[in-house]
């Protein structure tokens, strides 16, 4: 087995600290994490060059961010084999809260291998690309202690909170189904 190994792009320095969270789910599930800035729009020549070393770095894949008229991740998709996922950023200058960078990231002419996470949705994007790269070192243990924690934990602690103050005879039961452990171990 090898290491994951994923580049982050954006296309300027302002959207770093919207990709961070891909940054820190990568690494916590062990993956090495690159992270550059090239610009389609401002520097387009550095695009062909970033790949190359990319391909040479042996990088699993890309997640290319970035706001407004967001052209990066077309601009890379077509110019390298690496899979490349488009994450459209919201944006100091936005008018449209990230909905501009959605439509560009998301509606490629067909034949064009790119698609587009949610706006904002780094950590979701990360996810989703630590699941093609499971055979990785170490992936496949993060993603299932990913599964089994916190988010249906929440969840349980939630109903029990509503159960709280229900009327008894109006409640389905469900929240002391909940309790018994024995159902929820076996749900995985
Ligand atoms: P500045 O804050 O540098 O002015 O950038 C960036 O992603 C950023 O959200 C404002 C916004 O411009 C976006 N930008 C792109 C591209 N290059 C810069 N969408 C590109 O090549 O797609």
């Amino acid at each position: 087995m090898s290491k994951a190994k994923v580049a982050l792009v954006v296309g300027s320095q302002s959207d770093l600290p919207r990709i961070l969270p891909a940054k820190e789910v990568l690494e916590e599930a062990g993956a090495e994490v690159s992270v550059d800035i090239v610009s389609a729009h401002r520097s387009p020549q550095l695009a062909p060059i970033y790949l190359a070393n990319a391909e040479a770095a042996g990088v699993d894949a890309i997640i290319a961010g970035a706001g407004l008229a967001a052209q990066l991740p077309g601009l890379l998709a077509p110019i390298t084999h690496i899979p490349v996922i488009g994450l459209p950023l919201t944006s100091s200058r936005t008018f449209m809260n990230g909905l501009d960078a959605l439509l560009s990231i998301s509606h490629m002419p067909p034949g064009v291998p790119l698609v587009s996470g949610g706006i904002d949705s780094a950590k979701n994007v990360a996810l989703v690309v630590l699941r093609f790269l499971r055979h990785k070192d170490g992936i496949q243990d993060y993603l299932e202690k990913v599964r089994q924690g916190q988010y249906q934990e929440a969840v349980i602690n939630e109903n029990q909170k509503l159960a709280e103050g229900k009327n008894e005879a109006m409640g389905t039961g469900f929240d002391k189904l909940l309790k018994e452990e024995e159902i929820l171990a076996n749900q995985f």
